[in-house]
């Protein structure tokens, strides 16, 4: 079993029901158990244009490989319509494997841990409320890393985009 964490984001269509419905597909797989949702953030497209996103993250257990995770990922976003237009065009759902485990993979298809993720304060506030004293391998801990973002527009949403409470309440 390994732990994972996933960064889900949207700024396409009805973002908010993306996320939630996202979440939901992933825990309806065999080998996931989603273990924690983050608060739901709106934030500016960095390197990137259009509409504002929504981006949260999700940790989870899994009894698959990391590349077994990214197609289930790949998969995910081409079920919720996601388009490749051109690099970083708006998209109806993006599904990142920001860790796996302690893993270190440098592949032409698959980076982890996920090459930009330190200096993205959309996926570091997310990976924060998950467990601040998580430890990015062979770059740091998440909380170390929140001042050098401080500088990137996000605001955290009234309510969060879970299909259930956080913390396994119901
Ligand atoms: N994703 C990108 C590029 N830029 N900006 C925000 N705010 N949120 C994202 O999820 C995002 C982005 C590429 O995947
Ligand atoms: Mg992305
Ligand atoms: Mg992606």
């Amino acid at each position: 079993m390994t732990v994972a964490y996933i960064g889900l984001g949207a700024n396409l269509g009805d973002a908010r029901q993306s996320l939630k419905d996202a979440i939901v597909c992933l825990a309806q797989h065999a080998g996931i158990t989603i273990t924690g949702r983050s608060e739901l953030y709106r934030s500016a497209p960095v390197d990137a244009s259009g509409d504002d996103y929504l981006n949260c993250a999700v940790a989870l257990d899994t009894t698959l490989s990391a590349r077994q995770l990214l197609a289930l990922c790949l998969s995910i976003e081409q079920h919720f319509g996601r388009e490749r237009s051109y690099k970083n065009a708006p998209r109806t759902l993006d599904l990142d494997l920001l860790l796996y485990g302690e893993a270190c993979i440098d592949e032409p298809d698959l980076v982890v841990p996920h090459p930009r993720l330190a200096g993205r304060a959309f996926v570091l506030l997310p990976l924060a409320d998950l467990r601040a004293d998580l430890e990015i391998p062979g770059i740091g801990r998440v909380a170390d890393l929140l001042p050098g973002v401080a500088d990137q527009r996000i605001e955290r949403m009234a309510s969060c985009c879970c299909p259930t409470k956080r913390n396994g309440a119901s």
